[in-house]
């Protein structure tokens, strides 16, 4: 029985030496390491020897056995290795290769205006200050200075919801109160972005929906000279010191005096064109000195305090600096047009 043992160990490992694969390793753990294998019969068996002849094959039977397990051990490890060497070698990557480019999303054109816009006011001491763009009527209008029922409010077209007294802010004028209560008595330097809606045709320079940047200065001794020179220098910044600015009477109910801000044509520079509508100039913010009404209104005394606004809109900048004919590109998310800036 010893020899059948040892020719059982010598017969097992010879043959696990040609095994290259797992099935291979399965079947040969089942014939030499299986309960009806040869060896663990003689194992199951050791009962059924004599008293003088179980010792010497149960030892040996152990040992065949651990030496089998142990063989497999190792193989398994072998197989386990090649398998990983052929399959980096199958799927090997080659770093050279140059990636593929990922698509990266950019700033909508409206956005990178108003960023602009912030880091030139920023450099001049003005802070964004946010407003709601759903208001009251009394913020719209009435604080402003516009009373129900007069005729001023007709040059503002508004979306009024179902709730009465609340509407969808057509200017971001409102938001001067809020900044100047929020402020009171300290004095005051913001811009207030934001979008504004009114009621209107839509047409190639108007839209039912647009952005505005209003701004604000509030302090003891804010002159008129004070808001032309800022609002001149931010027109020097944006469009290049060669363009010339001029103001021009106006009227807000708002602001006392106020004008209009037109900077020379940049597409013709001051000679006339179409975009200009041969005049040379073109509009591009309302101004004015705060009104003493809405300076009272935002907890100021008009007596002692005085300040300038201006309100203007930066899609028309955005139009201008880069030619765009149709204010009706911006929100329509067409990607012909966006991919473009
Ligand atoms: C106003 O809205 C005043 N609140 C501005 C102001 C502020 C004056 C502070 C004095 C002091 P106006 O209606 O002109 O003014 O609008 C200002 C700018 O908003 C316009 O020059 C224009 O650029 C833009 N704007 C007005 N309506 C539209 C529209 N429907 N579509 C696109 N842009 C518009």
């Amino acid at each position: 029985m010893l020899d059948q043992l040892n020719s059982i160990e010598k017969e097992a490992l010879a043959s696990l030496e040609n095994i290259v694969d797992q099935a291979a390793l399965d079947a040969w753990r089942v014939t030499h390491l299986g309960k009806k294998s040869p060896l663990m019969t003689i194992l199951g068996d050791l009962g059924k020897l004599s008293k003088e002849e179980r010792p010497a094959i149960g030892k040996r039977g152990n040992e065949v056995k651990r030496a089998l397990e142990a063989a497999l051990e190792a193989k398994i490890e072998t197989l386990h290795r090649a398998e990983m060497e052929r399959s980096l070698k199958e799927n090997a990557l080659d770093v050279t290769l140059p990636g593929r480019p990922r698509p990266r999303g950019r700033l909508h054109p409206s956005t990178q205006t108003l960023r602009e816009f912030y880091a030139i006011w920023a450099e001049m001491g003005f802070q964004v200050f946010r407003s709601r763009d759903v208001e009251s009527d009394e913020y719209n209008f009435e604080l402003l200075n516009i009373p129900q029922h007069h005729p001023a409010r007709d040059m503002w077209d508004t979306f009024y919801t179902t709730t009465p007294g609340v509407l969808l802010r057509t200017h971001t004028s409102p938001g001067q109160i809020h900044a100047m209560r929020a402020y009171c008595p300290n004095p005051i330097r913001v811009i207030l972005p934001g979008m504004c809606y009114r009621y209107e045709q839509i047409t190639a320079s108007k839209d039912i929906q647009f952005q505005q940047v209003e701004g604000l200065a509030v302090g003891k001794h804010v002159r008129m000279t004070d808001m032309l020179e800022t609002m001149s220098e931010f027109a020097r910044r944006i469009f290049g010191a060669e363009y010339t600015v001029r103001f021009r009477a106006s009227h807000f109910p708002f602001t006392e005096p106020s004008m209009e801000m037109d900077v020379e044509c940049v597409n013709c520079g001051g000679k006339g064109c179409s975009v200009c509508k041969h005049t040379g100039w073109l509009e591009i913010a309302g101004a004015g000195m705060v009104h003493p009404v809405v300076l009272k209104n935002g907890g100021y005394d008009p007596r002692v305090y005085s300040g300038f606004a201006f309100g203007m809109g930066p899609q028309r900048v955005t139009m201008l600096k880069h030619g765009i004919t149709d204010i009706r590109y911006f929100w329509q998310n067409d990607l012909r047009f966006l991919e473009q800036f």
